[in-house]
């Protein structure tokens, strides 16, 4: 019988993390952008599962990605959208509009920090959120996406 294509997830992260590995390695540790699009590729294709990855410092270019996502009848969205989860309601909209499976992941544990980042519009368009795990926050969330679309771990 012939094998189903390959699915997509879209990993969208937001404004600054292309800083990563950079600065701040007390709050976000010393693996760099690429190290994270490098474990959610080896991550993804644990479950044949593949990770199209993109990064932008602009709203209007993620909610972009968002739509692109959808236009490619991707399956899953895992989304860091930095400091945009506490303050795009556009955003939000975006995620719910396209109602595809989406986790948030925060490298940082944003209840353990300042009061304005305790409020995530992104999450609650999200059906989990991960937060305070470093960048394997990445990875538990897409095992925590193929459980939920039912994409099986390969042999
Ligand atoms: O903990 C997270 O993943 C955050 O989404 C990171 C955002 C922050 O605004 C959120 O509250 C929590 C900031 C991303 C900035 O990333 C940098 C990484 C290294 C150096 C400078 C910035």
């Amino acid at each position: 019988m012939a094998m189903p294509p390959d699915q997509t997830i879209y990993v969208l992260n937001g404004p600054n993390l292309n800083m990563l590995g950079t600065r701040e390695p007390d709050t976000y540790g010393h693996a760099t952008l690429a190290d994270v699009e490098k474990l959610c590729a080896e991550a993804a294709a644990q479950f044949g599962l593949t990770a199209c990855c993109r990064q932008s410092n602009h709203e209007g270019q993620l909610i972009d990605f968002i739509h692109e996502a959808h236009a490619k009848k991707a399956c899953g969205i895992i989304i860091n959208a930095a400091a945009y989860s506490h303050t795009s309601i556009a955003l939000h909209d975006a995620l719910k509009a396209v109602n595809i499976p989406t986790v948030e992941v925060h490298i940082s544990n944003i209840h353990a920090r300042e009061s304005f980042r305790h409020h995530s519009f992104t999450a609650m368009a999200a059906f989990a959120t991960l937060s305070g795990f470093g960048i394997d926050g990445y990875r538990l969330a897409i095992n925590g996406l193929a459980a939920k679309i039912g994409a099986k771990a390969k042999a």
